[in-house]
């Protein structure tokens, strides 16, 4: 390997080289670092081979995966002016005056984040983002933003996928250097289920700021303001980024009665965020229940309401959400997201390029938009979706039943997953029924991140147990609830809009020794320094980034490390070696963080010895290698 450096050094092959050559590039030494770093993932691979990943449950050893393409640009071109630029030209203000006043629609992509966390789990690889990321900034400029991160992204990413979210973000700023990039922020509870320290959030705001996001969509799980203002202050006070919270919508605003999330429950909100700082202002419709005659209603009296540019979000998850859209934007909605056509549809976005194309003609058209760049990086993304197809959700079309469920598009596909988790993957449709009967039993509550999570505890547990509401109400009756559903009646989430239903929770909450008051999530400041310095030693060589991501998830941090130190970078695995067992004969490529590709071919797996134990016999660069693996099975 020594050799093999020097003989392919630029110097050497260059015939410059003098006498102290060898001393003066001490990177030829850095052979033990590659081989250290081949051999992890080498044992990533072994593990993989003989005892599958732990993530995917099912697969079909035959599927043959066809290469994604990756759409062309010229790299040596500069990246063409995009939304980015022209919020640096013209400032917050100015620009959000333009948003507001223009007559063409914006456009928000959620591919790289909501999308896909609503059809596979959120289980896409930086790698594969990244892959078409530069090509998607320069042939689309006219985006008004990307939605990157955030979200459920931060979690799987340490947790199932192994890598740093903070890279991503990073990689992607540097790809995307000419449209805004935005993330989804979950008010006091960050990134999390769970309120964490104010100024660990506002660090976190601070770092987010810093390592490339521009515009921070903030909401609440209870849509409760309180809990929101922290964030919405700090970006507003602290950063150059835009603000823009959400109200989260659920029920129909059109509901007769005495209705409780009716239209002037979103006008006040809408006025109080505004009030509160606002530079934009979020419909959040989480699970796609905005009809188009409700759209007609809201966006109007909204905009009556507000001064600020108002971006609208949904899931086409009963398939309606178009016609939404189209009544939205005779209302007025400045901007609306969606995603490319391969990553929307059901519980993820209406389809990004059917709505460009729609929109062809009419006054509301955005003429910047590249429609044939879009339909490729459509197809480079089918081809990318079918390597997570363990992943999809049960649902193949969409459904109306959202309307009676109201259970978000991003929690459709993760559900599925839990449900396999705990063995009631079969029973998916009594799961969905049981999300409904918890919904009234909580009073409807608004239900989105992680809000959601307590009421899918819930069902699932009522599922589990085979529990009707009845069951639940009994008092005679000693159930163990879910610690979510404890946590949730001792108000770890806030108050719901009109209160909790005081017989559940007294029910709930019977065998608690305390029961608190519920508050507004936010909680004191941590030392900094002193957690800091208690981080860097027991976790050596780690970053201040990193230090944000053990603040978030501690026990997840701390396997993402391990994890680190056992198999090392597997990032840049291509996506079909770190989900399945590679086929005997089949070669991929690796580039390891030292910038060495190396190629590796699977030549023999041993029968197990005495001790369980199987030796793997690789070709690395052309010489053999063996690693030994425990069969777990
Ligand atoms: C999230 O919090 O991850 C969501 O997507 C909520 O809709
Ligand atoms: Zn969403």
């Amino acid at each position: 390997l020594f050799l093999e450096k020097v003989l392919g050094h630029e110097i050497f092959r260059k015939g410059e080289c003098t006498v102290n050559f060898i001393g003066d590039h001490p990177e030829l030494f850095k052979i033990k670092k590659m081989r250290d770093s081949s051999t992890k993932v080498l044992k990533y691979l072994a593990d993989i081979k003989i005892n599958q990943h732990p993530d995917v449950k099912i697969y079909d050893p035959n599927k043959e995966f066809r290469k994604p393409i990756i759409p062309t640009f010229d790299s040596l071109k500069p990246y063409p002016k995009g939304s980015k630029d022209l919020l640096n030209e013209l400032g917050r203000e100015e620009f959000l005056k333009q948003i507001r006043n223009d007559k063409q629609i914006y456009f928000t992509d959620t591919t790289y984040r909501d999308a896909h966390q609503s059809l596979v789990a959120t289980r896409v690889r930086t790698k594969d983002i990244l892959a078409a990321s530069g090509s998607f900034a320069q042939n689309n400029p006219g985006i008004f933003s990307a939605e990157v991160w955030g979200g459920a992204t931060f979690d799987v990413a340490l947790r199932f996928l192994h890598e740093c979210p903070w890279e991503r973000l990073q990689l992607l700023r540097k790809s995307m250097p000419n449209v805004l990039l935005q993330m989804l922020f979950r008010g006091s509870n960050a990134v999390g289920y769970s309120a964490y320290p104010r100024n660990i959030v506002q660090k976190f705001i601070e770092e987010a700021a810093e390592n490339g996001i521009d515009i921070f969509r903030i909401f609440d799980s209870l849509n409760n303001l309180e809990s929101m203002l922290p964030a919405i202050e700090f970006v507003s006070k602290n950063t150059q980024a835009i603000a823009q919270p959400s109200l989260c919508y659920t029920g129909d605003v059109l509901r007769e009665g005495n209705y409780k999330y009716n239209l002037s429950y979103y006008t006040d909100l809408a006025k109080r965020l505004e009030d509160a700082g606002a530079h934009m202002l979020a419909i959040k419709d989480m699970a796609g229940l905005l009809k188009p005659q409700a759209a007609e209603v809201l966006i109007p009296a909204l905009r009556e309401a507000v001064s600020i540019p108002i971006a609208l979000h949904t899931h086409d998850t009963a398939g309606t959400q178009i016609a939404t859209y189209l009544k939205a934007l005779e209302a007025g909605i400045d901007s609306i997201d969606c995603s490319l056509a391969s990553f929307s549809g059901t519980t993820a976005q209406p389809n990004l390029n059917s709505m460009v194309a729609l929109l062809q003609g009419t006054e509301r058209e955005n003429k910047s938009i590249n429609l044939e760049a879009l339909n490729e990086h459509s197809n480079y993304w089918e081809n990318v979706r079918e390597m997570y197809y363990p992943f999809e959700s049960d649902l193949k079309s969409s459904t109306a039943e959202v309307y009676n469920n109201e259970i978000p598009g991003g929690q459709y596909s993760n559900l599925r997953q839990q449900a396999e988790g705990v063995g009631l993957g079969d029973k998916i449709s009594t799961i969905k029924k049981n999300y409904s009967n918890v919904n009234n039993l909580f009073g409807d509550i608004v239900k989105v991140t992680p809000s959601s999570k307590v009421v899918g505890d819930m069902a699932l547990f009522m599922t589990a147990n085979n529990l009707t509401p009845e069951d639940v109400l009994d008092e005679t009756k000693n159930h163990s609830f879910p610690a979510s559903v404890i946590g949730f009646f001792n108000g770890d989430l806030g108050v719901p809009y009109g209160g909790f239903p005081e017989k559940l929770r007294q029910i709930v909450l019977k065998n608690e020794k305390e029961i608190g008051e519920p508050q507004a999530q936010i909680l004191p400041d941590v030392d900094l320094e002193q957690a800091t310095k208690e981080f860097n030693e027991k976790y050596p060589n780690s970053s201040s980034l990193d230090f944000l991501s053990y603040q978030m998830f501690p026990k997840v941090y701390d396997e993402y490390y391990n994890h680190k130190n056992t198999y090392g970078d597997v990032s840049q695995l291509p996506t079909p070696a770190f989900f399945y067992p590679m086929k005997q004969g089949e070669e991929v490529q690796i580039k390891l963080r030292q910038g060495k590709v190396i190629h590796v071919k699977l030549l023999y797996v041993s029968k197990p010895d005495e001790e369980g134990i199987r030796t793997i016999t690789y070709e690395l660069n052309g010489g053999q290698r063996t690693v030994k693996v425990k069969d777990k099975n």
